[in-house]
């Protein structure tokens, strides 16, 4: 439970740092899992010709060699569905570590003093692995591969979820500085207003509208997880290190508030009165069936601006 200043700090600024929340036994579960995962994709795309030669090495050697093919390996490695058209076969990562992570003690414990007791996580949770900038293409404009560009998180869901009791988790894989591109957070007094957004690329606060000068880079070690209300604006920082930035975003609202994509499944994680969900096999499940349903269906648009606003122009 977070103690009279860390509530103090998350109401007068909007965020709050969580230091090495994460123990290493899990991290390194998330790591091994992660491991596997990409020698299964390595072994799919030596069977297709997609890949020539087997890549060796670390973790992330072999993405960086696997990245230098330009193979989509960010999807597959991703935990939930993605913002464009789903197929029945687009590729998500769901497995026993990950669902650890998102049901984590400490961590829930930390939420509940912020939105209560009653949680379910959202389904707008994402890894996001940055490699080094360089070795990226410059027309890369995911979010979740290169820099974020500023934004609520607010603004990045419904506006049936503008007055829900939300919040963004966002956990250090590894440690994220300047150099390498952690979040940066104008902080400030929560007030749970939504600045315009513009669709134009990434979903972004218009420069003109937010004051930047006051912008902080939130520098963490591994382990360490950020709290965000969801009207803190935030972006993240190139990575123009020789490092990969690897970091989960998890969110969770309050049980029976909008997740604000209800189109996706929220999922029950703590409560006294509703049935928690039992495992990651259940939960893989219960995406995989969403998959479904939504391959027959439109595409459904994940934010609500048309960019026609003058300051969008
Ligand atoms: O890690 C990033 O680049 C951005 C994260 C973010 O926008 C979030 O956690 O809500
Ligand atoms: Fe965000």
């Amino acid at each position: 439970m977070l103690n009279q200043s860390q509530l103090r700090q998350f109401e007068t600024q909007g965020y709050l740092v969580l230091e090495r929340l994460i123990e290493d036994d899990l991290l390194l579960r998330i790591e091994s899992e992660y491991d596997a995962v990409l020698d299964t994709l390595i072994n799919q795309w030596l069977a297709s010709g997609e890949l020539k030669e087997r890549p060796t090495g670390s973790f992330f050697e072999r993405l960086l060699m696997v990245n230098q093919q330009a193979l989509d390996w960010f999807q597959p490695l991703d935990i939930t569905l993605p913002m464009e058209k789903i197929t029945e076969k687009t590729p998500f990562h769901l497995g026993p570590a990950v669902f650890d992570l998102l049901n984590y003690g400490p961590l829930l414990d930390a939420v509940a003093s912020l939105i209560g007791s009653e949680i379910a996580a959202t389904p707008i949770q994402h890894v996001r692995i940055k490699p080094p900038a360089k070795h990226l293409s410059v027309n890369e404009n995911r979010a979740h591969v290169g820099v974020t560009a500023w934004h609520q998180d607010r603004g990045v869901a419904h506006a049936e979820a503008d007055q829900s009791l939300m919040v963004t988790t966002w956990c250090a894989m590894t440690e994220a500085d300047s150099d390498n591109g952690c979040l940066m957070v104008v902080p400030g007094a929560i007030n749970n207003s939504l600045m315009v957004h513009c669709p134009a690329g990434q979903t972004h606060i218009p420069d003109s509208e937010l004051d930047k000068s006051k912008a902080l880079a939130v520098e963490v070690p591994r382990g360490s997880v950020v709290f965000m209300h969801p009207s803190t604006p935030h972006a993240s920082r190139q990575n123009q290190s020789d490092r990969f930035r690897w970091s989960f975003d998890l969110r969770y609202h309050r049980i029976g508030h909008s997740s604000g994509r209800t189109h996706f499944p929220s999922f029950v994680v703590r409560s006294e009165t509703q049935k928690l969900v039992g495992n990651w096999q259940e939960m893989r499940d219960t995406w995989l069936e969403t998959r479904a349903r939504l391959a027959l269906e439109p595409h459904i648009s994940l934010h609500r601006w048309s960019g026609d606003t003058p300051v969008c122009a």
